[in-house]
This record gives structure tokens, C-alpha cells and sequence, in this order.
């Protein structure tokens, strides 16, 4: 099956990530040939540890209006439109490719009702077909390939020290560790001031270039530089270049607890099977905050235990609720959360992955 996806990036680093990990994963898994056509190619160098794209075509955004060639699927991330060349071979008479639109994720109930739903098109009688991805069996399911968990098995059962030491992640023994990639609308500032004045166990906390950098200055008195680590009391600060999203995961998984945002990043805490703060991608009229409303109503339904101390410190963590005081109750009971977090993983993990869903879809449309 041949697959053409389509990628513009409207900001940050999950539409190009989303695209990116699906693709590799279709071509991957599901022996599909496929093309990404983006309008920002460099952005992948970013994803890829060297040598690792030969799996997928990456064509410009700009080179579809003369080199496109009409195939089996055409897949939109996240609502992106088509360069109008492409657009029109959508209804092209005769057989024209399936189009299908992938939506950004959500943990809305009215998600089930739209995914797998058609759009016919008045202008010209092409369809596109709507395609949710999700946390319901009802939605297209979660981007998850097939080896991550043996993966994860094996570089936690080894010695993973060396690894860490190479890309400056190591951290002394007994610090807690924890990975930090948020928005600038966090309080991430009151985050800092409590690890390093308040806390049981010193810190170590690993950030991302770019990420939090006022807090980190307010914090430290300087700005830090990725390759560089420093301390503030009981914390210590280590910032990292960004890393390939192999690598990413790795660092995920050797966390104890992960700071997560957006789309992509906040699956991969999943995957971690490690607790997790989560803020969404922040929206007008405060409808991330639906957004986290609908995820906590899922992810901790079953789990009366420690629901109030992860619900209170993610939605002080968004700005909903005073945070320190949450912050303070949730990093006290960091190993009691930690099996509400695995579980609700391991739910998940019991349903098809979203590459494996969409593939059954391709066939039983085309
Ligand atoms: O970068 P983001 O904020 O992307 C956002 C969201 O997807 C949001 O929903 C969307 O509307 C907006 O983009 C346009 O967060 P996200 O989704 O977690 O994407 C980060 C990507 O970067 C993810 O693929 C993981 C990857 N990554 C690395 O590969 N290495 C790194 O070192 C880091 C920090 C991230």
C-alpha cells in the first residue's frame, strides 16, 4: 500500500513528530511505502539519529504541486489543507486515492461519534474521511509500535549508566530524576523554587534546550546552556540538547517522574509506564483545561486511591488550582501514584496501536 502524508507545522515540534513517528511506523510495521510531504524537512534531522530515515520519502510541501503522483491513501495531519493540486486529484473520476484526515488528539467523549466519519465534498464529490485517534476503543486508538515494549524491557534490564554519561544525563545516585518539557504558561518557577528549597531527596532535573529558560535564570542567576549543569540548593539543573526521538523515550523511561506537553511527548510518558504531569497545548477560553478535564475522567476512573493528589497536581500544573500545595501532596506520594500510572498504561497497551488501526481502515476502504 502506498501512503502519501501531508505535514504542515503550525508550531513547536508535535505535528512534524506525530508525522514523523507514524510514518516510520507504517513503513515499518505495515510494509506500506510512504511518502512525507512537509513544508518544514529540516525539522526531521531533529527526530532521526543519523541513518535512520532510508524507511520513509521525505519530499517539500512545495514540490507536491509537480511532483505528486496520485497513489493508494492521502493522509492529512492534523486537519492540514492540501496543496490544491493535490486537492483536485481527490476527485478525480474513477478511483481517486483515499483521503483521510488525522485529527489531533483528544480524550473528549464526542470523539467517538466523529471518528471514522465521511465529508463529501458538494464542490466536487471528493470525500474526506475523518480519523480520530484516541483513548477509547471507539477512536483510532494511540501511536504505539510494536517492538516499544521489549525495547523499554531490555535498556531498563542493562546498564543504562554509560548511555546516560554519553548525552550528559546521568545524575548522582539516590537524586530523584525527572524530565521537564512544558509550555511558558507553567509555574514552572514555583516548580523550581521547591526543588531546590523543599524537597526530601535532591533533584536532579533534566531539561530540554529552550524549555523554561526565565525559571531556570531566576533560579540560578544565569542563563544555562545545553551541555551545561548546575545547581540551586538541593537541585540540580542539567540542560540537554534536543535529542532523537529514540533517545527521548530512553530518557522517558529513566526518569522517575516526567513533565510532558502537547501530543506526542504525553504518549511517550505513557509508554514510560512512569508517573507523569501533563499540560496540554494551551488554548483561548481555557479548553485545554476540557481537554485535561476529559483525559482525568478516563485515565482515573478506576482508581479511587490516589485520584485527588494527580488530579489536584495536574490541574495546578495548568493553572486551574493553587500549585505548590498540590505539587507539595503529589511529590509525597510519587511511589504510591506510580501503580495508578502503570495500570492505566497497561490498559491501553491491551488495544491496537493507531498505525495498525488505520491500516484495517486503508483496506476496507480502498
Ligand atoms: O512540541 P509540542 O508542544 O507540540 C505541539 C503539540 O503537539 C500541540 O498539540 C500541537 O497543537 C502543536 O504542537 C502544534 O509537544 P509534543 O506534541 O510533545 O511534541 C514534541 C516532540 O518532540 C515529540 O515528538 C517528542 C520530540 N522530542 C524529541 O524528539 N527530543 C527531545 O529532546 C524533546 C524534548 C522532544
Amino acid at each position: 500500500m502506498a501512503i502519501d502524508i501531508f505535514c504542515r507545522v503550525v508550531d513547536n515540534f508535535g505535528d512534524a513528530g506525530v508525522c514523523w513517528r507514524l510514518a516510520r511506523q507504517l513503513a515499518r510495521e505495515q510494509d506500506a511505502q510512504v511518502t512525507l510531504w512537509i513544508d518544514r524537512p529540516e525539522i526531521l534531522a531533529r527526530f532521526a539519529a543519523p541513518g535512520a530515515a532510508a524507511d520513509v520519502r521525505v519530499e517539500s510541501w512545495e514540490a507536491a504541486a509537480q511532483r505528486f503522483v496520485a497513489r493508494d491513501v492521502v493522509l492529512c495531519g492534523f486537519g492540514c489543507e492540501l496543496p490544491p493540486p493535490v486537492r483536485r486529484l481527490m476527485a478525480t473520476p474513477g478511483k481517486p486515492p483515499l483521503w483521510v484526515n488525522l485529527e489531533y488528539l483528544s480524550a473528549e467523549r464526542w470523539v467517538d461519534g466523529c471518528h471514522r466519519v465521511a465529508s463529501p465534498k458538494p464542490a466536487d464529490g471528493a470525500i474526506e474521511w475523518f480519523y480520530y485517534p484516541g483513548f477509547s476503543p471507539a477512536t483510532g486508538g494511540l501511536i504505539r509500535e510494536a517492538e516499544l515494549a521489549a525495547e523499554r524491557a531490555e535498556f531498563l534490564g542493562g546498564d543504562r549508566a554509560p548511555w546516560l554519561a554519553a548525552r550528559g544525563l546521568d545524575s548522582d545516585p539516590g537524586a530523584l530524576r525527572i524530565s521537564l518539557l512544558c509550555y511558558p504558561q507553567a509555574p514552572v518557577g514555583e516548580l523550581l523554587a521547591e526543588l531546590s528549597a523543599h524537597t526530601p531527596r535532591p533533584v536532579h532535573l533534566l531539561l530540554p534546550e529552550g524549555v523554561a529558560e526565565e525559571a531556570v535564570r531566576a533560579v540560578l542567576g544565569r542563563a544555562l546552556p545545553p551541555g551545561q549543569r548546575a545547581r540551586a540548593g538541593a537541585l540540580t539543573i542539567a540542560r540537554f540538547p534536543f535529542l532523537d526521538q529514540s533517545a527521548y523515550d530512553r530518557l522517558l523511561w529513566s526518569c522517575e517522574l516526567n513533565f510532558v506537553r502537547g501530543e506526542d511527548s504525553w504518549i511517550r510518558a505513557h509508554w514510560a509506564h512512569r508517573p507523569f504531569l501533563w499540560q496540554p497545548y494551551p488554548q483561548t477560553a481555557g479548553t485545554h483545561l476540557v481537554k485535561l478535564d476529559a483525559f482525568l475522567a478516563r485515565m482515573l476512573a478506576p482508581e479511587p486511591a490516589s485520584a485527588s493528589v494527580i488530579r489536584s497536581a495536574m490541574l495546578g500544573w495548568n493553572g486551574a488550582a493553587p500549585f505548590v500545595p498540590a505539587w507539595r501532596n503529589f511529590a509525597a506520594a510519587l511511589p504510591r501514584v506510580a501503580p495508578n500510572y502503570q495500570r492505566w498504561a497497561a490498559s491501553l497497551e491491551r488495544e491496537p496501536d493507531l498505525a495498525s488501526r488505520l491500516c484495517r481502515f486503508f483496506a476496507e476502504k480502498l
